[in-house]
């Protein structure tokens, strides 16, 4: 141990790596998934290849050129770009988009009423071929339908059609288990049956990963979410002896807190963990000084949302389900709620 010691970085082997060897090295990589997939759905797929890849390629030059940018299509990356787009395609799928798109069959789910379209949706309302619904006020649209308001969930009626159609694998069953369990706050709504529960358990049986989706969508709260529901909680009011609660949400807080629609999802449901809450409100300001209305029912049955929301002219949801209704104002609203 004489002398000093020296150290150093560990040597490298050093490789000059640039965008087009490293775009090469990938494209190299995926010519045998590519040989395979010409092998299993023919030679239509060199075609949807050239077709993406060449798209890929004009659309960096034109753009580059447009901006008076240097070319840089030869780094090769537009051409992983094209390919991994053919790659991700169903080899059926066409050259190009046509444009106007139309749907041969339009169906609808879970939606009671034309007003809850989503305003993307609205075109396609007029020519619904099938409507799948469980809402005691479904408006009865659709060429055909197939309703059954004594099911908790949507996904319950859509199961039994799955199961017509063959056997329900688990990748069937997963969005289906999503959609019993959202439907029914994960199996807690008074509307929750017996069937219900045997659609989840038959769903179950396909080996599903159901504990992450219940994570995912009952267990898991965004930080926006957590900092909604502390300024809702700390400011609601009681009403009729602490059998009502009100709730509101006003556009600032939302903004205060950056939370966005899915952070505000549901939260009328707030108001019935509240003991002793018969009927929970919950005032929503949608655009400045325009207030949503969500009605939330306790388990005792003794307020009917469905009705209440009937009587202000609003769709419901049955009872221990929540209701809407637009208001102008605030404060007006609340005598109407004094009466429920
Ligand atoms: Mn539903």
């Amino acid at each position: 141990m004489n002398g000093p010691t020296i150290h150093r970085t560990s040597p490298q082997i050093a490789q000059p790596a640039t965008i087009s060897s490293t775009m090469l090295d990938v494209i190299i990589a995926l010519v045998p998934a590519l040989a395979m997939a010409v092998f299993l759905f023919g030679v239509r797929v060199l075609a949807l290849t050239a077709v993406s890849v060449g798209t890929c390629v004009l659309a960096e030059y034109g753009y580059r050129r447009l901006r008076g940018q240097s070319n840089t299509i030869g780094d090769l990356s537009a051409c992983v770009t094209g390919l991994l787009l053919a790659m991700s395609l169903p080899v059926t799928a066409p050259y190009w988009a046509p444009e106007g798109y139309e749907p041969s069959f339009v169906v609808s789910v879970d939606i009671a009423a034309r007003s809850l379209f989503f305003p993307a949706a609205e075109a396609y309302f007029p020519r619904i071929g099938l409507a799948i619904d469980h809402h005691p006020s479904f408006e009865g649209f659709g060429a055909a339908q197939c309703v059954d308001s004594g099911r908790a969930a949507c996904g319950e009626i859509v199961y039994e059609i799955c199961r017509e159609l063959g056997e329900v694998t688990a990748e069937v069953a997963l969005p289906l288990y999503a959609a019993v369990a959202t439907d029914t706050g994960c199996f807690v709504y008074a509307n929750t049956t017996a069937n219900t529960h045997m659609v989840a358990a038959a769903l179950l049986a396909t080996g599903i990963d159901y504990f992450s989706v219940n994570k995912r969508h009952f267990r898991t709260k965004t930080r926006a979410r957590i900092a909604l529901e502390a300024d809702i909680l700390s400011h609601l009011e009681f009403f009729h002896e602490g059998r009502g609660v009100f709730l509101a949400v006003p556009i600032a807080l939302m903004e205060r807190v950056g939370a966005t629609e899915n952070d505000a999802e549901d939260l009328s449901a707030l108001a019935t963990v509240v003991e002793g809450v018969d009927c929970g409100a919950l005032l929503r300001e949608l655009e400045p000084g325009q207030w949503k209305l969500s009605l939330r029912t306790g388990a005792n049955g003794r307020v009917n949302a469905t009705k209440v929301c009937r009587l202000l002219g609003g769709g419901g949801q049955g009872a221990g389900g929540k209701s809407r209704q637009l208001f102008h104002e605030m404060y007006t609203s609340r005598s109407i709620l004094h009466t429920v």
